[in-house]
Parts: structure tokens; C-alpha cells; sequence
């Protein structure tokens, strides 16, 4: 076994992840590592990024394969530095994201013995990765090269294939771990299939309309004319949220949709579900007959309650075509492991039941105006001296003075079609669900909702303008920013643009809604977590440029989309409680 052994299985291994479609690579640095990232790095169809921090370099593959579709490798070094890939990796599971997780080992003889920085790698992330092997080294005879092939083929494919996600392959490595001669230009066996094929094609079943599930469906609404549709997250496939909010036109059915589903858009599309649906009056008086599901659950616990308490007489009908099983309460009666692209295309539209859907606009409609007027923005009419409204908890806001809210109607509306907006866990994701608007080009929404982490959220949204052509827009909350506050470097050493909205509240705004926050002291130091960062700091640790931002018009003038810039939004976790609530309550009375 010499270097030149395993520089060869690696060049084929690597040649045959680029003919299955791998584009991105991101690496991280390390010594056992050595001819892994160096064959990554060396083939030219491959963009290769580095990540000091295999936390951050994680979570930006996700973001990169999120946002491109495609698989992503990763390459890293023995120890704590492959431990660090596992959120990143328990993310890319439960989002269904596909990665292709390559860690470098030390061979056999030296695990378990003392040897630097070594580990028990095997089966690393346990359950998190769909599959695991362990790579030996050996000579590069014909058939070792042919066998590294057809496992590149097959790493690839099992990331992208049926349920997508992380695969781990473990590099056993034995020094020398570098050339000490050139690589030869050709390969022993004679290099891969001819035309650039891969060794294996495999291709994912995707738009094929599946006969069955279409007449089911079809025979189902004709039985239950009273049907909506509720779309969540569904990120493979770009284009399923236009074909949703079409087909929910076409049928007239009300269409309760996350803006991660991209379906809030047409004249079917109900924006405000969740300060709706808080109304048990409103829920009660909308019973639905069908629900028809498409993508993974949205986040609203209003609508997640709702759709629990529907009972016998609504039948739920999912779209699952990843066999992903997202029915946490168990109300979906039918799990149809169908592409709903291809299938809601494929639906006849029937004469539907117009009272039905205009019950839900015109509530909507109502809903919007009530929001508009008790956030208060600089575009909606001015609220000073009308009348109608709840005075509250000091009355409503000041008219363009921004509160969180605020933020999110104010993304949702001005954000360029061609723009992706990341948005982290905790309040962000739940006001842009609460008070995006309808609209006809909605921008692309993405967020790591896995597992809910608050974790590498900023390295996510730096992988994410790797991959796309527009501006990207990051919304995230001040713990969430100082969770993942070096995933800023990748500003500096990659220099990418990104527009970091920081809604900061000095803690887990999120937590002030909840009982515990009436624990004192003990709830503000260990739940609320405020910590006294001032970030304009950060941002100049990392090369960003820094905007702190108090009005509308200061955030509007504020989104930069050419450079990194922190887009700094003070608020206050009490008054943003108050503010929610007063919203609701307007909602309540306003329908
Ligand atoms: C990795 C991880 N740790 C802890 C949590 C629990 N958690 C949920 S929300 C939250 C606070 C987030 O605060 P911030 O980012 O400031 O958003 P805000 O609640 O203020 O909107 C925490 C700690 C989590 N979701 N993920
Ligand atoms: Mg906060």
C-alpha cells in the first residue's frame, strides 16, 4: 500500500460522485484527512468550500443541498471533528436532506490504543444516517477501483433516493497521506464508463402521476365537496407550491399554506390560518370534510390542534411521497406515496362549492386589514385616531417604528421574487407564518425544521447563497445569532453577500409566551438567556457591514443585497408578547 494506492481510488471514487450530479464539496481542515480533501479539491467540476468549524461546515452543506436539490459531500478530519458534523447530520435526517458525510479514519491497529486524536467512528451518527460504511485501504488493482465506483454510485444515490438524507462513509487511512511522486493520468482498469456515465444510474421516481392515487383523491372531493388544502415544507421540489396554489384555484378550495411550502400565493391562498384559527368559534364554524395535505405539517399549534380535532367526519389525506410519516397527531387517515405535483395536475376540476371558499377569503381579508391596522406600517393606512381598535397593552403600534411582526409583513410583502429567504426557529419561522401576506411571486422561504434547532442557522443561510442566483435574506433571533455566531466567518473567507435581519430581544423572546415566565429570576438567567452581546461586534470580527435599523424605512433602505451586512432590529420580549396578543384579538373581533 503506497500514497499512490490511495490516491487512485480516491480520484476514481470522487470522478464517479461528479458523474452522478455532486457539484459542492465542503471540507475541513485536518492532517488524517489529507487525500480526501485533496482529491475533492482537485477535481476541477467541483466546488470545494472550507469550514475551520465542522459544526458550521454541516450546516452550510445542508443549506447548499437544500437550497440546490442535489447531494453535497463533506470531508473531515478524525475525532471531535466528525462528532461536530452531528446536528448538521440529525438535521439533514429528519429534513430529509442529502449529504454524503466522507470522515477520515485511523485504520484498525490504531483505534483504542492511545493514538491521537482517535475516536469510535464507526456508525458515528447512529440512526441519523441512513447508511454506513466503512472504507479500508487497499492496492488499486482494477477491481478495488471498480468496487470504489460503484460505492461512490451508491452513496449517491441512497443520499437522494426514496427518503433522502445523510450517508456516512468511513476512510480508513495509513500514512503516507501524501504523494510523493505525481499522480499518473491514467486510471488501472482504464478510468469510468464511457460518455461520462456514471457507474450506477439510479434515478430518483419523480412527476410520474400516479393513476391510483389521482382517482382516489378525485373520488374522494367529489364525496366531500367541503375540502381545503394545507401545504408545508415540501423543498425538493421548487415548483410544487405554484402547482398547489393552482390547483387549489382551479378547485376552489381554501389553501392554508406555510410560506415554506411556497403555495401562499393565488386567490384560493388563506395567509392569516394561524391568528384565525386561534378562535375556536372560527375553527368550529370551518369544519372541513377533506383535508388534503401536501409537504410536512405546518408550524402553526392553532392549525396542528385544529387539524387534530377535526375528528371522524373529516377525512385527511397526505402526500407523503418520501415516506416521511409527518402526522405527529395522527389524524391522517390515508398516506399516499404519491408525487402531489403530478397528481394534484392530474385532478379533474369538479363545479365547487364557491360559499365555501369565500367564507375563508373573506375572513382573511378581514384578518389582513385587522393585522395591518395594529402593526401599524409605514405603507397601511395610519392608525392614530381610529377608533375601532383594542387599546390593549398601550394601543397599537407606532406607525412604521418596527416591532417583530412588523419585520415579517414587511419581508413577506417587499422581497424580490428572485430572493430565498432563510429563517430561523423560534419566533421568526412562526411570524412569517403568521403574517406573511398572499402574493402572487412569493420569494422562496427555507428553514431548518428538522429538528427545530436554533442551531447553525447562519452557516445554513451562507450555504444557501452559495447555491442560488438571488439575493438572500436571513431573518434570525438574537440567541440563535450568538448560537451559530461563527458560521459569520464564511462572510470573511468565502466572501459571500447575505442580508442578516437580527430580530433582537435580548434572550428567547419565545419563552415569554409560556408559563415559565412567570418564574423570575430563575427563568430570566437559565430560560430567557439574555446575554449583553453587542453585535455590532460580531460583525466587525467577521467583515460584515453593520445597520442597526428602528423604522420601516431604516429596513427597507437597510436590505443590501451585494455584501454581507447584520441588519441589527432592537425590540422588547414583553412588549412583542403584547403585541401578538393584541393582534389576535383584533383578528378575533375583526371576523
Ligand atoms: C440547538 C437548540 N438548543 C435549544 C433550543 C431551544 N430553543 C428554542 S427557541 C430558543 C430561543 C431562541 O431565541 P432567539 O433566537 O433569540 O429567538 P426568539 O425566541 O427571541 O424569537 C431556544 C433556546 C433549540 N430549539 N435548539
Ligand atoms: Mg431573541
Amino acid at each position: 500500500m503506497t500514497a499512490l494506492d490511495t490516491y487512485l481510488g480516491l480520484r476514481a471514487f470522487v470522478d464517479e460522485l461528479v458523474r452522478c450530479g455532486l457539484r459542492e464539496a465542503c471540507t475541513s481542515p485536518g492532517s488524517r484527512s489529507t487525500p480526501l480533501v485533496l482529491s475533492l479539491v482537485r477535481d476541477a467540476r467541483l466546488r470545494s468550500t472550507s469550514h475551520i468549524d465542522e459544526r458550521c461546515g454541516g450546516f452550510f452543506a445542508v443549506g447548499l443541498a437544500k437550497a440546490s436539490g442535489r447531494p453535497v459531500a463533506l470531508a473531515c478530519t478524525s475525532g471531535t471533528a466528525a462528532a461536530n458534523y452531528a446536528p448538521a447530520v440529525i438535521e439533514a435526517h429528519e429534513a430529509r436532506v442529502p449529504l454524503i458525510v466522507l470522515t477520515a479514519d485511523r485504520p484498525p491497529e490504531l483505534r483504542d490504543v492511545g493514538a491521537g486524536q482517535t475516536i469510535d467512528q464507526i456508525k458515528l451518527y447512529g440512526s441519523a444516517a441512513k447508511w454506513f460504511q466503512e472504507v479500508d485501504d487497499h492496492a488499486a488493482t482494477p477491481e478495488r477501483i471498480r468496487w470504489l465506483r460503484g460505492l461512490a454510485c451508491r452513496a449517491f444515490w441512497t443520499a437522494l433516493e426514496g427518503r433522502p438524507g445523510p450517508v456516512q462513509l468511513n476512510f480508513s487511512l495509513r500514512e503516507p497521506l501524501v504523494l510523493d511522486e505525481p499522480l499518473p493520468a491514467t486510471e488501472p482498469g482504464g478510468g469510468g464508463r464511457p460518455g461520462g456515465r456514471p457507474w450506477v444510474t439510479r434515478r430518483p421516481r419523480r412527476g410520474v402521476p400516479d393513476d391510483e392515487a389521482v382517482s382516489a383523491v378525485a373520488a374522494e372531493l367529489e364525496r366531500r365537496p367541503r375540502a381545503l388544502v394545507v401545504a408545508g415544507r415540501a423543498e425538493r421540489d421548487p415548483q410544487l407550491g405554484a402547482a398547489v396554489a393552482a390547483f387549489a384555484a382551479r378547485a376552489a378550495l381554501p389553501l392554508l399554506a406555510e410560506p415554506t411550502a411556497g403555495a401562499r400565493r393565488g386567490p384560493a391562498a388563506i395567509a392569516h390560518y394561524d391568528a384565525l384559527l386561534r378562535d375556536p368559534a372560527f375553527g368550529a364554524a370551518r369544519r372541513p370534510e377533506l383535508v388534503l395535505r401536501v409537504g410536512d405539517l405546518p408550524t402553526s399549534k392553532p392549525l396542528r390542534q385544529w387539524l387534530h380535532g377535526l375528528g371522524e367526519g373529516t377525512l385527511q389525506i397526505a402526500f407523503d411521497p418520501e415516506t416521511a410519516w409527518q402526522d405527529p397527531a395522527g389524524a391522517a387517515a390515508v398516506l399516499l406515496p404519491a408525487d402531489p405535483r403530478a397528481a394534484l395536475d392530474a385532478l379533474p376540476s369538479g363545479s365547487r362549492d364557491r360559499e365555501w371558499l369565500d367564507s375563508w377569503t373573506q375572513a382573511d381579508r378581514a384578518a389582513a386589514a385587522a393585522i395591518a391596522r395594529a402593526l401599524g406600517g409605514s405603507d397601511e393606512p395610519r392608525v392614530d385616531g381610529d377608533a375601532g381598535e383594542p387599546a390593549g397593552d398601550g394601543g397599537p403600534a407606532h406607525a412604521g417604528s418596527l416591532s417583530e411582526p412588523l419585520v415579517a409583513a414587511q419581508l413577506g410583502a417587499t422581497l424580490p421574487a428572485d430572493a430565498t429567504l432563510v429563517v430561523a426557529s423560534s419566533m421568526p419561522i412562526r411570524d412569517v407564518e403568521t403574517f406573511f401576506p398572499v402574493r402572487d411571486d412569493p420569494p422562496r422561504v427555507l428553514a431548518n425544521r428538522g429538528a427545530n434547532g436554533i442551531d447553525g442557522t447562519v452557516s445554513t443561510a451562507f450555504g444557501v447563497a452559495t447555491a442560488v442566483d438571488g439575493p438572500v435574506v436571513l431573518l434570525i433571533g438574537d440567541v440563535a445569532l450568538a448560537h451559530d455566531v461563527g458560521g459569520l466567518i464564511a462572510a470573511r473567507r468565502l466572501g459571500l453577500a447575505l442580508a442578516i435581519v437580527l430580530l433582537d430581544n435580548g434572550g428567547g423572546g419565545i419563552f415569554d409566551f409560556l408559563p415559565v415566565a412567570a418564574e423570575g429570576e430563575a427563568y430570566e438567567r437559565h430560560v430567557a438567556t439574555p446575554h449583553g452581546l453587542d453585535f455590532a461586534h460580531a460583525a466587525a470580527l467577521y467583515g460584515l457591514a453593520y445597520e442597526p435599523v428602528a423604522t420601516a424605512e431604516q429596513l427597507r433602505r437597510a436590505l443590501a443585497f451585494d455584501r454581507a451586512t447584520l441588519i441589527h432590529v432592537r425590540t422588547d420580549r414583553q412588549e412583542n408578547v403584547a403585541l401578538h396578543r393584541r393582534v389576535w384579538e383584533a383578528v378575533r373581533s375583526a371576523v
